[in-house]
């Protein structure tokens, strides 16, 4: 009679499950889970940190909706992805992390990179559980995944001692979970969907917030259909993308205006927290009305005073609302609101433009990124990471797919964009994925290039090195005079990060060299890197960095 490991098991729950690729670092006692999973025929992408593996599988889930899985050895191998999880959770991305653990029969005295894994998992997920027999592999697995994805999606943690990893048992006895429930999206109350309406339609200066929760719920389509009748909306930085940012009502070059002005707000899978200033006065009108739809009930309970809280699905909300506003006369339409928030957004379009068209040496980052901007194809997956350069990107970079635009996201995590550039990429296969990052923020996950490289997937990596953590500003304003390099680093050679793995190189020391050399690395088919000198000094144009 056949057979089977524990990490054999697992694969095949994995599988299962729908998940056709994992992430992590090769490490005891999950060897034979990645064993497991390259007989299963799963892609297996090991990386050369778990934190970066972690924040490559949340990028996966995120981009396709599934639960994005990545494996780490006992002790360390774990405790590195704490990180990865916080930001997943706290950014609503799915990551099932499985740690594997000391045996059970050298707990508490000192067993090999024994931890309380448990323990250091609990605060940064939704969930955590530990698998107690090799029986019981699928039906643990099956809970993980589900709690990863369901409600708001976040970071959940399995824990896997090594005996249950390890211990073999007939192939026929194995269990698999092979059915995930159907679950239906949570409906508004109609007599929510009816007050809704009203308000937007008696609103003279209505205003829709699109988060991360709409992308997750797709509801792109439906938040368009309320737009077209002419009611402006803004984006957090991940829900760009989700409607199509050439909408006409995108408003975010007109973000502070319309946050401010707005008498109505609808916010659709969006929070309420730092990114979107919090929902109440001075960055709100005091008198405000505030609906929120989330499907954490939770959520409506924060420093926004909400007038209506709607705990269903965005994209659910957002069909019926646009079919309750059918047929209505819209206040706005005579308030002027849609066109002074067009004026507040040419106004600060115009405050760029000299930046933008910048010939200078060493380069504007405003050149840089408008000449990306004009390299990217339509359907793109984005990563930005960096200070200086991810706010740049942020004001310049459209996005035109939903779930396809990365950023540091709600704990604003350096390090990121290297990984989620590479998980993108695995799970948009047919889109160019580009990381558009500081000098800083590469190196917090440079090695990953090897990682690309060796999978072999064609991930352009733009660094934009300002030589510094926001260039030389903390350096030269913030510190004592004459201080080492403390915030600034060196002038480094990052196309040699590249040239290493036999990637694409390229160095960039003037403007108009630059969309060539972003139209060479996009058409490389293999890791590419533009490296690109751009001027320490330069700081973000209106405000809103580390000397704001
Ligand atoms: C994990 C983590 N560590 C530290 C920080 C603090 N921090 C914010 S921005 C930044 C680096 C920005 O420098 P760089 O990536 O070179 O981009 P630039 O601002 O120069 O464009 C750091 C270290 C952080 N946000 N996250």
């Amino acid at each position: 009679m056949a057979e089977i490991d524990g990490g054999r098991i697992a694969a095949r729950q994995l599988v299962a499950a729908g998940i056709d690729t994992i992430f992590g670092v090769m490490a005891g006692p999950m060897i034979e889970l990645f064993a497991g999973a390259q007989a299963e025929g799963l892609t297996v992408v090991s990386c050369r940190h778990e934190e970066s593996a972690a924040f490559m599988a949340s990028a996966w889930g995120w981009a396709k909706r599934r639960p994005g899985v990545v494996v780490a050895g006992s002790g360390p191998g774990m405790t590195n992805c704490v990180t990865s999880m916080h930001v997943a959770t706290a950014s609503g991305m799915p990551l099932v992390v499985l740690g594997g653990s000391t045996y059970a029969a050298t707990r508490g005295v000192g067993g090999f990179q024994e931890a309380d894994q448990v323990a250091f998992a609990a605060p940064g997920c939704k969930w955590t559980g530990t698998v107690d027999s090799t029986e019981r592999i699928p039906e643990w697995l099956h809970l993980a995944c589900g709690r990863a994805t369901s409600g708001r999606p976040g970071a959940v943690y399995l824990d896997f001692p090594g005996q249950v990893v390890a211990r073999r048992m007939p192939e026929e006895q194995v269990a698999l979970r092979e059915r995930a429930p159907e679950v239906t999206a949570p409906h508004p109350a109609p007599n929510a969907v009816e007050r809704v309406a009203e308000l937007l339609a008696n609103a003279r200066q209505p205003l829709l917030l699109v988060g991360k929760g709409a992308g997750w719920a797709d509801a792109g389509p439906a938040l368009a259909r309320i737009a077209d009748l002419g009611i402006p909306y803004v984006t957090s930085p991940m829900g760009r993308g989700v409607v199509p940012d050439d909408h006409p009502m995108f408003l975010n070059p007109a973000r502070s205006a319309a946050l401010a002005g707005a008498d109505v707000i609808v916010a659709f899978g969006a929070r309420f927290n730092w990114i979107f200033g919090f929902g109440r006065a001075p960055r709100y009108r005091a008198d405000a009305r505030i609906v929120q739809v989330d499907v954490e009930p939770e959520e409506l309970f924060g420093s926004a005073p909400v007038e209506l809280g709607v705990v269903a699905d965005a994209a659910v909300t957002a069909d019926a609302v646009a079919d309750a506003l059918a047929g209505r006369r819209l206040a706005e339409a005579h308030s002027g609101w849609t066109a002074a928030l067009r004026q507040a957004r040419e106004r600060n379009e115009g405050v760029l433009a000299a930046a933008l068209a910048s010939d200078a040496v060493p380069i504007d980052p405003y050149r840089l990124v408008r000449e990306v901007r004009d390299a990217l194809p339509r359907d793109a997956s984005l990563a930005e990471d960096g200070e200086t350069i991810m706010g740049v990107g942020r004001v310049v970079l459209p996005s035109f797919c939903p779930r396809a635009r990365f950023n540091a996201g709600t704990t604003g995590c350096m390090g990121t964009g290297v990984p989620y550039a590479i998980g993108a990429k695995l799970a948009r296969p047919d889109a160019a994925s580009v990381a558009l990052v500081g000098d800083y923020a590469f190196g917090a996950a440079a090695m990953e290039v090897e990682t690309a490289a060796r999978v072999g997937i064609p991930v352009v990596f733009v660094v934009a090195n300002n030589e510094g953590i926001a260039g030389h500003l903390i350096q030269d304003h913030m510190l004592p005079p004459g201080s080492p390099r403390i915030a600034s680093l060196l002038p480094a050679d990052y196309e040699k990060m590249i040239e290493m793995v036999d990637g694409h190189a390229e160095r960039v020391e003037r403007p108009e060299a630059l969309r060539p050399a972003l139209e060479r690395a996009l058409a490389a088919d293999r890791p590419a890197l533009v490296h690109v000198r751009v001027d320490p000094k330069a700081r973000r144009l209106g405000g809103g960095n580390y000397l704001k």
